[in-house]
């Protein structure tokens, strides 16, 4: 590795978007094609190398594939295992991840074992000693309607209640052209009475701005993309006040919608919109394994596409911590962790 690339590594990190199955990196997956040879799965399948894109349509045709992959507890524990040590090795030092808990009716997977069992590895790696504070985001996904939206956030909820701090919020996430924000809007009220943080995924593609702002008006506690939000690219100057007025941070992933195709180039990111702001913007992976990434190569990216200093860099990885989920006291025992790293990452 190059003195860039230790730098970035060796910079301390904060994960706030990563989808467990979207984050599962090509040696897990190697490893689960060999556990099951029957589904004759390609490996070039389940991600998008350097170079490629994808519609973002094919792209959760990736999401079908690796699910199929991962439909039993033991694959739950092994991918969220797995996971969370990659992201501790690179540098990733607080995380929350989100996973929509699927039901296995052949393997006796359930959504409530799916959720004790990714609560059972987050415990696990914390035993362990791995260096990184992991928080867990349950998703509803948009395209399973009302109903399952609000048996989603009561079991999010429970577990809330019954899983030491670790359950924290809720991810509203899927196919962004399926489903409308509306029909989701009682459950997601719901979930933010009872204490459950909200992350949804807003404007991901255009022609959303009646569900951006009503779903804005919950107000969530942070943003998902948020693409489509700015007048340069056909949104509204309400909506970004909406986004400023309530200091909604936003989770930004530059690989992913460059490879899914919702953003033309990486100068052209709306990342660069949100930081001459002085918006908090968060730089994320969304989905590690898919998009065939990491997240100090997306702080990388970020700093070489919109020219930022490493002393700006450090800022950006710092100023992530506010925007966690977790209590206060977290982020105190964060920024420590920051001041007593900083020579060593500046040596
Ligand atoms: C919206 C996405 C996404 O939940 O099975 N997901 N939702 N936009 C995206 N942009 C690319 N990337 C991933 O992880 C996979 C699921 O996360 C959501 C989708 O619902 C996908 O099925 P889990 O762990």
């Amino acid at each position: 590795m190059d003195n860039e690339g230790v730098f970035y590594r060796q910079l301390p990190k904060v994960e706030l978007h990563a989808h467990l199955n979207g984050s599962v990196s090509s040696q897990t997956i190697e490893k689960l094609i060999r556990q099951k040879p029957h589904l004759d799965i390609d490996h070039s399948t389940t991600a998008i190398g350097k170079g490629q894109q994808r519609t973002l349509d094919e792209c959760f045709e990736v999401f079908k594939v690796i699910h199929k992959l991962v439909d039993t507890e033991e694959d739950v524990l092994m991918v969220t295992t797995d996971v969370i040590k990659e992201f501790a090795a690179d540098g990733v030092k607080y995380l929350e991840l989100r996973s929509t808990p699927r039901e296995v009716k052949d393997t006796g997977l359930t959504k409530k074992s799916y959720i004790e069992t990714v609560i059972k590895a987050i415990q696990q790696c914390k035993n362990e000693g791995v260096d990184i504070d992991v928080r867990f985001l349950v998703a509803i996904d948009r395209r399973n309607g009302t109903e399952v939206a609000m048996e989603t956030v009561k079991l999010a909820e429970e577990f809330m209640l019954s899983s030491d701090g670790l359950v924290v919020g809720l991810d509203l996430s899927g196919d962004p052209s399926v489903g409308h924000g509306k029909d989701l809007l009682p459950a997601l009220q719901r979930a933010k009475n009872c204490g459950l943080k909200l992350s949804l995924h807003l404007s991901e593609v255009p022609s959303q701005l009646e569900e951006s702002d009503l779903l804005l008006n919950l107000p969530p506690d942070r943003i998902g993309h948020g693409t489509f939000f700015h007048p340069e690219v056909g949104g509204s100057q309400s909506l970004v006040d909406k986004v400023v007025k309530n200091n909604i941070p936003l989770e930004l992933c530059l690989t992913s919608n460059v490879k899914g195709q919702t953003v033309p180039c990486y100068v052209k990111h709306h990342f660069k919109y949100w930081y001459q702001l002085g918006h908090p913007s968060v730089i994320c992976t969304d989905d590690k394994g898919v998009f065939s990434t990491d997240l100090s190569q997306e702080y990388q990216l970020a700093a070489s596409t919109f020219g930022l200093s490493r002393k700006d860099v450090w800022k950006l990885s710092q100023q992530a911590i506010d925007c966690i989920f977790a209590p206060e006291d977290v982020k105190q025992q964060l920024k420590q962790k920051w001041n007593d790293l900083h020579t060593q990452v500046f040596k």
